[in-house]
C-alpha cells in the first residue's frame, strides 16, 4: 500500500525530489541537439508554473497541452501540476474539429500549442468557449497569444509546490472507445507513483542510470510513463523524439543515444523489422497497445537476441497491470499480473471464470482513474467500485499467464463458437506474403457472422485470387478450420489509431 503524507504534489515528487536526493545535475532529457539536467527542468517547472499563476490560473483549472514530445513537455507537464492546475495531454494526430471538442468539453483555460501545430488550432480558435490564453511554444501565433520562451523567461525561478492531496486532481488524458465521443479521463496525484512504484520499479527495474526512448508518444498514456514519470521516478534519462517514429527514426535514436529501455508498439516492431538497422544497448524491449503476435516476439529474437516483453495497459489504469517479465518472456502471452495490481476473468453474470475459459478482464490497483469527466453512466459502466471493467476478452492459464483473445466487442461467434480476431491475425502474419492484417466479422449470404481478412502484402508480393486460395487454406490447416476467413481483401493500409491500433470497426464498415 502506497503511503503518501496528506499534504502531496506529484510535480514535487517527480521534479524536486530529484534535486533533493542529490540528482540535480543529472541529465533528465535528451532531445535533437539539447539536453536538461533536473535543476534546469525545475528551474523551467517554476517559471512555467508562475506564468500560470500570473494568468491568474488557480489550482483545479485545466491546462491543455497540445505539444509534441520535446524538453517543453516535463515543463509544461510538472508546472501546471506544480501550481495546482491540472494539464490535458491532447493527441497531437488529431483534426480541427476533435480540438473542439476537447477544450469545450474540458473547459480547459489555458491552451498551450506548439507552431507547427497551431494549423490544427486556428480553424476552430473562435469556437473555443472557455479558453482565455493561448501559449505558443516556437513561435508567436495570433496577435493576443503568449510566446512560451518569452513567458517563463520573465518569471522567478522559485515555486512552491500547490498544497494538492494524493487524492486532487492532477492530469487528464482522452480515451476513445469504439462508440460515443472521447471520454475525459481523471488521474490523481498519487497514480503516477503507484505505477511508477508498481511496474516501474518492480517489472523494469528501472534504474538511475538508464536511458528510456518511448516511440510511444508523451500525450498517450503508455508514452507518459515510459519518456516522463517513470525515469523522472529514479532520476534516469529520456530521449525524445519530437517527429513521426518512422523505422529509420527509430533506429537513428538508437544509434545516437543509446537507450538502455526501448518502448514499443507491435506495428513498429514489424516494421524496424522490416528494415536494416541495429538495435545495440538495450537492456528491455517494452511492448503494449495492441496484442503482439508470436511471430514478432519470434523473428525479434532471432534477428536481435532481445525478447519483447509484451504487457497491456489502458488509459484509464494509468499505465501496464499484466505484463511479461525479464528473462522470462512467454511468446503468445500477454504475462502475469504486475505486483501491486489484482486480476479476475468473469462471465456476463460478473462470476469468476476457471482457469482456461475466457471471459471479461476485471482489474483493480490504485492507479486507476477516479472517474470520466461529466460521463456518469460511463464512469459507472467501466469503474465498478474498486474494480474497473477493461472491455477485455482474456483466459489465464494454471501458471498465472495471461492470454489476449480480443476486445468483448471484436470477438465473433462463428457458429455459436467463440473466434478471436487476434488469433487469426497471428496466424495469418506467419504467412510469408503477409506484412500487416486485421480480422473483422461480416455477414454471409445467410447472415451469419464469418471472418474477413484484410492483408497488407510484403513489398515483393502481388495479389492474385492464387494466394487468396492459398491464404485461406494456410490458416485452414493451422486452426480449426470455422476460423478460416471466407474473405480475404488485399489492401495498401490499415486504418490505425494514433496509437497505432486497427480501426477494427472501420475495417467493419469496409472502410479499408
Ligand atoms: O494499450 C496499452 O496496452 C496501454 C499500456 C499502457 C498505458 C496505456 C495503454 C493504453
Amino acid at each position: 500500500e502506497l503511503k503518501l503524507p496528506e499534504i502531496f504534489n506529484a510535480a514535487d515528487y517527480f521534479v524536486d525530489r530529484n534535486i533533493r536526493e542529490g540528482r540535480g545535475e543529472k541529465i533528465a532529457v535528451l532531445c535533437e541537439d539539447r539536453s536538461l539536467t533536473y535543476s534546469e527542468i525545475q528551474e523551467r517547472v517554476n517559471q512555467f508554473g508562475n506564468g500560470l499563476r500570473s494568468l491568474g490560473i488557480r489550482m483545479e483549472d485545466r491546462v491543455a497541452l497540445l505539444l509534441p514530445d520535446t524538453e517543453i513537455y516535463p515543463q509544461a507537464f510538472f508546472g501546471a501540476i506544480k501550481m495546482g492546475a491540472v494539464p490535458i495531454c491532447l493527441n497531437t494526430l488529431m483534426r480541427p474539429k476533435d480540438y473542439k471538442y476537447f477544450l469545450n468539453d474540458s473547459r480547459a483555460r489555458v491552451l498551450v500549442v506548439d507552431n507547427s501545430l497551431l494549423n490544427c488550432i486556428d480553424p476552430v480558435r473562435e469556437d473555443f468557449k472557455y479558453v482565455e490564453n493561448i501559449i505558443v511554444v516556437n513561435g508567436k501565433g495570433a496577435e493576443n497569444d503568449l510566446a512560451f520562451s518569452e513567458m517563463i523567461s520573465q518569471q522567478p525561478p522559485d515555486l512552491e509546490p500547490a498544497p494538492t492531496s494524493p487524492d486532487d486532481a492532477c492530469f487528464w488524458l482522452y480515451s476513445s472507445g469504439s462508440t460515443g465521443q472521447p471520454k475525459g479521463t481523471v488521474h490523481l496525484h498519487h497514480d503516477m507513483v503507484y505505477a511508477s512504484e508498481t511496474y516501474g520499479k518492480q517489472v523494469l527495474n528501472i534504474r538511475e542510470n538508464d536511458i528510456c526512448f518511448s516511440a510511444a508518444k508523451l500525450f498517450f498514456a503508455y508514452g507518459l510513463g515510459n519518456g516522463l514519470y517513470f525515469p523522472f521516478s529514479v532520476g534516469a534519462t529520456s530521449a525524445y523524439l519530437p517527429g513521426r517514429p518512422t523505422p529509420e527514426a527509430v533506429f537513428d535514436m538508437i544509434q545516437q543515444y543509446q537507450p538502455t529501455i526501448y518502448f514499443g508498439v507491435p506495428t513498429l516492431y514489424g516494421y524496424l523489422l522490416e528494415q536494416e538497422g541495429e538495435m545495440n544497448g538495450l537492456r528491455l524491449c517494452i511492448s503494449a497497445g495492441e496484442a503482439l503476435t508470436p511471430e514478432i516476439f519470434k523473428r525479434w529474437k532471432e534477428r536481435f537476441g532481445l525478447d519483447i516483453m509484451d504487457g497491456i495497459g489502458s488509459t484509464e489504469m494509468a499505465h501496464i497491470y499484466i505484463s511479461n517479465r525479464a528473462g522470462k518472456a512467454r511468446r503468445g502471452s500477454t504475462g502475469q499480473i504486475v505486483p501491486g495490481y489484482e486480476a479476475r476473468i468473469v462471465d456476463e453474470n460478473f462470476h469468476d471464470v476457471p482457469d482456461g475459459d475466457v471471459g471479461t478482464l476485471l482489474v483493480k490497483g490504485d492507479s486507476a482513474a477516479a472517474y470520466y469527466w461529466n460521463k456518469h453512466d460511463k464512469t459507472k459502466e467501466t469503474m465498478m467500485g474498486a474494480w474497473l471493467n477493461t472491455g477485455d476478452k482474456f483466459y489465464r492459464d494454471e501458471e498465472g499467464f495471461f492470454y489476449y483473445v480480443g476486445r468483448t466487442n471484436d470477438m465473433l461467434k462463428v457458429g455459436g463458437i467463440w473466434v478471436s480476431p487476434i488469433e487469426v491475425e497471428a496466424c495469418l502474419m506467419e504467412h510469408p506474403a503477409v506484412l500487416e492484417c486485421g480480422v473483422v466479422g461480416t455477414p454471409d449470404a445467410e447472415n451469419l457472422i464469418k471472418p474477413k481478412a484484410f492483408v497488407v502484402l510484403r513489398e515483393s508480393y502481388k495479389p492474385s485470387p492464387e494466394l487468396e486460395k492459398e491464404m485461406k487454406a494456410y490458416v485452414k490447416k493451422a486452426l480449426a478450420h470455422y476460423k478460416y476467413p471466407r474473405w480475404i481483401e488485399f489492401v495498401d493500409e490499415l486504418p490505425k489509431t494514433a496509437t497505432g491500433k486497427i480501426k477494427r470497426f472501420e475495417l467493419k464498415n469496409g472502410n479499408a
